[in-house]
């Protein structure tokens, strides 16, 4: 590390991010604007994080793009103009790239360079970062803007190597055009990944295999192009909308209505989850009732109304049989979908039911299940990602005492954070929307925006006051993982197996990874913290201050 390198080829800047999509580049952006030397590194050869990476036919935002960008640029707001109610993934990056060029950001960024370690040297109180090409930073704050659902998983199946044809990962998506026509594909898994690409891949592919384990519910986008009066409406009233945003559960903002299930008729609830299934979009089921995430009972009768449409939109009744989902409504990322299950009615697509059936393994020619084998050109795998600890745990992180991060949350502790911002024992590091905070389960917008800021005024409070180091402590962070875990276990997203849950990965830890108490609500946490001159931190004065105060 470090330490036994010729300080001359060490790179000293005062912040290293890692990663260039829209969390590390609005970071680099505050940081550079505040005057500290930043640097970011990126492992794509562009900017863009998940939008780089995620290619796939049919990617498109799940969040309305009047909502889905950056606010704190009021010029920016202004400039740009979504098409379409759903922003398709190339729009995205076009918008991310514009924003580079816009506030000249590409020049602290570099491109093609991994981090690989990074280390906290207790002597010198900054970072050692190593990079995948040699190049060694030395920096006092480590920031990691490595997002939430970057460390894609494909499943160990036994053969994928001797597989004779080609085979790609949604979240890992060529930049060339896949070409489909004339092929025999198949694409195992049916979370948003692939129920986005199953209808797009469908249209161009001579035959579609889709294996699925685990069946889903999902509704309609009914995306529709942007009317330009009504980005002038939303433009004209942006502050609101934003000061909405902030302060709403999801960073979306809409409120759940405020009345069970349970207190309405059978009628009643049928004519209002008609309204919402028309409506379409990520929150109008969801937020029907106060209790479907809650009650049991009231969770199975959205549940059954998403059965019942599935049932009249897919006409052959033993596929629409295997297509039900079972679990608690809502405890999966809801999914919005563009003809999703009208898919099934088209002669080139089967479904093969793998909960039934395992895959066995992948063969040269394709791949066989328990009672069948399947010649495929193309495999898809839309199997998702190790969330939220696989993007942290692809780099060595080690703080204090050389303990890794990994190590500290190994076993059955789970991650230990406090804020989901940072963690004891790893001084003046931050993960943007690190697990414990809302990520995920918000706007990631509104949550990048607010962890950006918050890190920033905390950098610009260290410098003010004079401070080298700050560090969560163990008790302020126990209470916060205490208070995350309490959140969550009223609610039946824990009795799910979920990539929430770290359920979708073998051998990980079980545990409700992300904050629920609302972005709102969080916001507020977070704000009081630093008001009380970051309450549940240890601030030490910098080296500097101390030097000076010896000397006077
Ligand atoms: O991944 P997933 P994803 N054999 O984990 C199956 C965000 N996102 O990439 O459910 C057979 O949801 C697995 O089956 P099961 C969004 O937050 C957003 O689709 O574990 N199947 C499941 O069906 C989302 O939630 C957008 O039984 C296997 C699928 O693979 C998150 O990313 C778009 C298997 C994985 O689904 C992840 O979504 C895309 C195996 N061995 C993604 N292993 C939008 O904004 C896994 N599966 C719209």
């Amino acid at each position: 590390m470090a330490q036994t390198q010729n300080p001359d080829t060490v790179k000293t800047v005062d912040a290293v991010i890692v990663g260039a999509g829209f969390s590390g580049l609005y970071m680099l952006y505050r940081l550079r604007e505040a005057g500290f030397s930043t640097c970011v590194f990126e492992t794509g050869d562009n900017v863009g994080g998940t939008w780089y990476w995620n290619r796939y036919p049919g990617a498109r935002c799940d969040v309305e793009s009047i909502y889905y960008n950056y606010t704190f640029s009021e010029e920016l707001l202004k400039e740009w103009t979504w098409s379409a109610k759903y922003a398709e993934q190339p729009e995205i990056l076009s918008y991310i790239n514009y924003v580079a060029d816009k506030f000249d950001l590409r020049k602290d960024i570099q491109f093609k360079a991994r981090v690989d370690s990074a280390q906290f040297n207790e002597e010198v109180n900054r970072w050692t970062i190593q990079l995948n090409n040699g190049q060694i930073v030395s920096a006092r704050y480590f920031i990691t803007g490595v997002g939430c659902l970057s460390a894609s998983n494909v499943p160990k199946f036994k053969g994928l190597e001797s597989f004779q044809g080609e085979w790609y990962h949604t979240g890992r998506w060529p930049h060339e055009k896949v070409d489909f026509s004339g092929k025999r594909v198949g694409i195992i898994g049916t979370g948003s990944s692939g129920i986005q690409s199953i209808p797009a891949i469908a249209k161009e592919a001579e035959q579609l295999l889709v294996f699925q384990r685990t069946p889903q519910y999902s509704i309609p986008a009914r995306n529709v192009l942007n009317d330009p009066d009504y980005i002038q409406q939303i433009r004209e009233n942006y502050e609101e909308i934003k000061k909405n945003m902030r302060k709403s559960l999801t960073g979306i903002p809409m409120e759940p209505r405020n009345r069970s299930a349970l207190d309405d008729t059978p009628e009643e609830r049928r004519q209002l989850f008609e309204a919402a299934w028309e409506q379409g979009g990520l929150l109008s089921l969801s937020y029907a009732y106060n209790d479907l995430a809650i009650k049991p009972e009231a969770n199975e009768t959205v549940a059954e109304f998403i059965r019942s449409k599935i049932r009249r939109i897919v006409k052959n009744p033993e596929v629409a049989e295997k297509l039900l989902p079972s679990y608690f409504y809502g405890t999966k990322r809801p999914i919005i979908d563009t003809d999703y299950f009208e898919t099934y009615n088209r002669d080139n697509v089967t479904l093969v039911d793998v909960k039934s059936t395992p895959i066995q393994e992948i063969t040269p020619a394709g791949l066989r299940t328990a009672d069948a084998e399947y010649e495929l050109d193309i495999i898809v795998f839309a199997t998702g990602f190790d969330a939220m600890t696989g993007p942290l745990f692809k780099m060595d992180i080690r703080g204090r005492n050389g303990v890794s991060l990994k190590e500290k949350w190994a076993g059955g502790e789970q991650t230990r954070t406090y804020l989901g911002i940072s963690t004891a024992g790893f001084p003046n590091m931050f993960m943007l929307t690190g697990p414990e905070s809302p990520s995920v389960l918000s706007n990631m917008m509104v949550s990048i925006e607010q962890h950006v800021e918050w890190v920033s005024d905390c950098i610009n409070y260290m410098r003010d006051h004079h401070k080298g180091v700050i560090e969560a402590n163990v008790e302020a962070e126990n209470a916060w993982t205490k208070h995350c875990r309490e959140v969550a276990e009223p609610t039946l997203y824990v009795k799910t197996d979920s990539w929430y849950m770290g359920a979708n990965i073998e051998g990980k830890a079980r545990g409700f990874q992300i904050y629920l108490g609302g972005v709102g609500p969080y916001r507020q946490i977070c704000d009081d913290v630093a008001e009380k001159g970051y309450e549940g931190f240890t601030l030490q004065a910098s080296e500097e201050s101390v030097v000076n105060e010896l000397i006077q």
